[in-house]
């Protein structure tokens, strides 16, 4: 974030790796995270997962796989490592809910440590009537700090700092990352629940890291416009980092 001075996850889902690996090129200069759904893929093989690679080298991105894992830790380390997709093989971070408690991050960290990866776990969902509230967000957010080895943050749509401390516990080197999706700059919110933010509102009012945009830099057309996802990445990233900037002024 700090070397490329943003704190832009740019969300790629679309389902033609064409336009995938094009989308990826074209903002990989301004984004710190690329974010796949690696299973829309309409027409994945593993030339696809080289090219991503490639791309991340050339445009220094981490790679992050939004598979929201949500299964026992015998099961999830095999989806994990195994199947088409070998996620553990190339995805720097992925993620997973909180759903089954700490053996889900038990089964992922057995694959995932090893091999240097991250996980982000769900502590607040963006979509309207999200159960992802009270005790549960706070249970999360225990079951982060319990395996800072593998858990570098949460997908939320706040601070998680202080939710779930007990008293006596030692949270002056905590740092955990707070991803947030649901932002949008020109909509509110979409027909299937979505609801968005700003930037300016999700990460200087409510103290997140990074913004996670997917449509609003994209559109919804079947014709890919370059020229217009290179502007909406930029108009991203600034909205983004002066964002950022301003809060950790303010600090
Ligand atoms: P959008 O096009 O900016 O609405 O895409 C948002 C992306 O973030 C999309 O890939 C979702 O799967 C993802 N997402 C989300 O929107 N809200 C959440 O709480 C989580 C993930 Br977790």
């Amino acid at each position: 974030m700090e070397r490329k001075q943003t704190n832009l996850s740019v969300s790629v889902d679309v389902t033609k790796a064409k336009d995938f690996l094009a989308i990826i090129d074209t903002v990989g200069p301004f984004v710190c995270l690329i974010k796949t759904h690696i299973d829309i893929i309409e027409d994945f093989d593993s030339t696809v997962i080289d090219r991503l690679q490639e791309l991340s080298k050339k445009h220094d991105f981490l790679i992050f796989e939004d598979r929201k894992f949500a299964d026992i830790g015998n099961t999830v380390a095999l989806q994990y490592s195994s199947g088409v997709y070998k996620i553990a093989s190339w995805a720097h971070i992925t993620n997973a809910h909180a759903v089954p408690g700490p053996s889900i991050v038990t089964g992922l960290a057995s694959i995932g440590v090893p091999l240097q990866r991250g996980l982000i776990l769900l502590a607040e969902m963006s979509s309207k009537g999200a159960l992802t509230t009270g005790s549960y967000t706070e249970d999360a957010v225990r079951m982060a700090r319990a395996r800072r080895d593998f858990v570098i943050g949460f997908i939320a749509q706040h601070r998680m700092e202080t939710i779930g401390a007990s008293e006596g516990d030692d949270l002056a080197d905590e740092d955990f990352l707070v991803l947030a999706p649901g932002v949008g700059l020109d909509a509110k919110g979409d027909a299937m629940g979505q609801q968005y933010r700003t930037p300016e509102e999700v990460v200087l009012a409510c103290g997140c890291d990074i913004i996670i945009v997917g449509r609003g830099i994209y559109g919804k057309s079947d014709q890919l416009n370059t020229e217009s996802v290179e502007e909406q990445a930029k108009r991203y990233r600034s909205a983004g980092w002066d964002a950022y900037k301003k809060r950790v002024s303010l600090s």
